[in-house]
């Protein structure tokens, strides 16, 4: 682990060699992370980033890290290209490390190792189990899948679950069995119902390498061999999850940022929102509550060393561009009381958590459109594989988790644009609505 030790560093010793500032960039699936890192790096890349306050920055090469490579060059040649194409889907983590030079007037140069790490969302619904025992899981995912609403698609798990007698044996092929049974389930309440408060996270998107025999479990309310068996298989799951925030290969963010597609969520109906709006809720709580508890974890598990934290966390609201300047500043309201941020934390000095409305790529144009006679502001953009341009005008967003009234209007379609054409391929940078804000309030104290 090239650097692991150099870590720690103090800020004089920043002069003399490359401290390691890791950002991880998370939030549910579909939210935009791919899109938004590649834009986070061609913004470091292009001359001039940041106005000037960084020096140079070139990729950094993988050396002998463990994690697989994120390949920006890639996902950038594809939104560079004609017509272009958005990345696809990401199944593994990754991790891009930029060598940045900072300048300041008068101090010498300062080297800065900046690892960007595309960390997945459905891992970050697993920090809420660090603080549940299998009883109280059991029975939170019991009861929600048995709501009218999930129950059909339920149907298979619940009944093998209800099936089961109440003293049941440990028996590896029960064990199989419903651990198949409520995985498949994950798959289907993710992919057909648009569900995103799904856990266990690992079950989704597993850990590269071979899955332990601790993965196979399932939630059940029985009391007997099979249940103790499960429970101890969650113990070891947590324990797992646990130790990952402080080992090298995933923990050990300095920084993060919560992304989630809000609009999207608009558009996918109440009870997509309440879903979307509860996972976010979850993550921002278990961060919250991962300051002080990673204090005890991490200085546990490094003796003396003081302990690291995670330094800054940004929640944002993602495709920021279906929606014209006036409606984003609702937007970045409605994240921040998500996340239950206060409102002015926007971007104030010290603060360590703040909500931002951001566009990784724009893709539209604001416009003022008439319609009945009455001039809104709307965005224009093209849709994919389209020649021509398509107004949109979605609708207000709230500021706040919107009541049932909101409802009643549905949030209108949102196009499936295509990325503005790149100048450049990219090297100027990705044209973007807030990248620089954010990436200048996460680096802030490097800068
Ligand atoms: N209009 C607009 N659309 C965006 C933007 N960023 C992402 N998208 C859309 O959102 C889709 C998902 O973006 P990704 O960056 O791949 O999302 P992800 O979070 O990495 O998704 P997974 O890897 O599947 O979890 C893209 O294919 C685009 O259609 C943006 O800034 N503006
Ligand atoms: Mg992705």
């Amino acid at each position: 682990m090239p650097n692991w030790s150099l870590r720690r560093l103090h800020n004089p010793l920043d002069y003399v060699r490359p401290r390691v500032v890791r950002l991880g960039v998370t939030g549910l699936a579909r939210a935009g992370k791919t899109v938004l890192l590649t834009a986070l790096a061609a913004t470091l890349l292009a001359p001039e980033a940041l106005g000037g306050r960084i020096r140079r920055v070139r990729v950094a090469a993988s050396g002998a890290g463990p994690l697989p490579r994120f390949d920006q060059a890639r996902h950038l040649a594809s939104l560079a290209a004609d017509p272009p194409r958005w990345p696809e889907r990401t199944d593994q983590v990754s991790l891009l490390a930029l060598e940045l030079e900072l300048a300041a007037p008068l101090l010498p140069r300062r080297l800065v190792r900046l690892e960007l790490l595309d960390y997945p969302g459905e891992w970050l619904l697993d920090l809420p189990l660090l603080d549940q025992s299998y009883g109280e899981f059991s029975r939170a995912v019991l009861a929600r899948l048995e709501q009218p609403r999930l129950a059909p698609l339920a149907r298979d798990f619940l009944a093998f679950a209800g099936g089961l007698p109440e003293r049941a044996a440990a028996d590896e092929a029960l064990a199989e069995a419903g651990h198949g049974l409520y995985r498949s389930l994950l798959h289907r309440l993710r992919d057909e119902a648009g569900l995103s408060l799904l856990q266990p996270g690992r079950f989704l998107m597993p850990a590269p390498g071979a899955s332990p025999p601790w993965e196979r479990f399932f939630p059940s309310r029985g009391s007997g061999g099979l249940a103790s068996l499960m429970a101890r298989r969650y113990d070891a799951y947590v324990d797992a999850v646990r130790s990952s925030l402080v080992s090298p290969l995933f923990g050990d963010m300095d920084r993060l940022v919560v992304l989630a597609d809000l609009l999207g969520a608009l558009h996918a109906g109440a009870e997509a929102f309440a879903d979307a709006q509860a996972a976010l809720s979850a993550a921002a709580g278990a961060l919250r509550w991962r300051g002080s508890w990673m204090d005890t974890v991490a200085s546990l598990a490094r003796l003396q060393l003081p302990p690291r934290i995670v330094r800054r966390v940004a929640f944002a609201a993602t495709k920021a561009d279906h929606v014209a300047l006036r409606q984003r500043g609702n937007l970045g309201r409605l994240v921040r009381s998500i996340a239950q941020l206060p409102d002015e934390t926007m971007a104030s000095d010290g603060a360590r958590s703040a909500g931002f409305a951001i566009a990784a790529v724009r893709c539209t144009e604001d416009f003022v459109w008439t319609l009945d006679g009455h001039p809104v502001s709307a965005v224009r953009g093209r849709v994919l594989g389209e020649r021509q341009m398509t107004r949109s005008y979605p609708g207000e967003v709230p500021d706040r988790a919107p009541d049932a009234a909101f409802w009643a209007h549905p949030f209108l379609n949102l196009p499936a644009f295509e990325p503005v054409r790149l100048p450049q391929q990219g090297r100027l940078g990705v044209p973007n609505i807030g990248v620089e804000a954010l990436l200048g309030w996460l680096l802030e104290d490097l800068l």
